[in-house]
């Protein structure tokens, strides 16, 4: 029974992983839907058509609310579970200085969704055709990805890795807070997306590296694996 719980309905191997992280954090009661990506045919490693019966564009995640209502993209559920469930303010920004935080979670928010991940994709895009061409073109299609990435996407990459890294000094979490808030929890999977796509060497950014290995030491993270149903970041098409 779903009554009176948010459902998160949430995909293997997905950016869901961070809303699942979040609702542990939170401890809040919640239905789990596990849905898997396709393994084979025209769709392999797409969402099952079954995600499509709760909203149109059959992404995961999706928060369906006891009242009926169904969230989609990360941003906007995370916003709505802390709002909703995080009545102690754990989550939420530093009340000494709320005006400079607001402005800068939008901005963190943004560019993490704007700028550094529409960067991460092409590269990713970029990984997959490589590695999913026949063997006798692959040096080819190998050879226009690694001059792209050479040319453009690495040092853009590489820019705003390192604009976020200096962002993190002193810092425990983006924000400057004893505890993740809503920036973190949605920064986590862009760090994800780039070792998918074998964007960059997190050891190069030591605080974001630090941040990062903080963030998956959590036991709220941990939970979060053992609940789901699988979060491989060496994925392969
Ligand atoms: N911008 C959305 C992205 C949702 C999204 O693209 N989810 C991917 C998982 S990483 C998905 O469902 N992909 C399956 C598909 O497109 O078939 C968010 O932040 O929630």
């Amino acid at each position: 029974m779903s009554e009176g719980k948010p459902t998160l309905q949430h995909l293997n191997n997905s950016q869901s992983q961070v809303i699942l992280w979040l609702l542990e954090e939170l401890g809040v009661d919640y239905n789990l839907n596990l849905f898997e990506r396709e393994t084979s045919g025209a769709n392999k490693n797409r969402a099952p058509e079954s995600l499509k019966k709760t909203h149109p564009l059959g992404k995961s995640p999706q928060l369906l609310t006891p009242e009926g209502r169904v969230i989609i993209e990360r941003a906007a559920i995370a916003k709505h579970l802390i709002e909703k469930y995080d009545t102690a303010g754990k989550f939420k920004l530093n009340s000494d200085d709320r005006e400079n935080d607001v402005i800068r979670e939008e901005e963190l928010i943004s560019f993490g969704g704007a700028s550094l991940a529409p960067i991460l994709m092409i590269q990713m895009v970029f990984k997959f055709v490589r590695d999913g061409s026949p063997f006798f073109v692959r040096p080819f299609v190998g050879g226009i990805s690694a001059m792209v990435n050479k040319a453009f996407l690495s040092k853009e990459a590489d820019a705003m890795m390192k604009y976020l890294d200096n962002g993190m000094e002193g810092k425990t979490y983006f924000l400057n807070t004893q505890n993740p808030t809503r920036v973190d929890f949605l920064m986590l999977w862009y760090m994800d997306l780039g070792m998918i796509a074998e964007s960059s060497d997190l050891s190069t950014y030591p605080n974001i590296k630090s941040w990062y290995d903080r963030c998956k030491a959590r036991d709220a993270w941990k939970r979060s694996l053992e609940k789901g149903n699988g979060y491989e970041i060496d994925m392969k098409m």
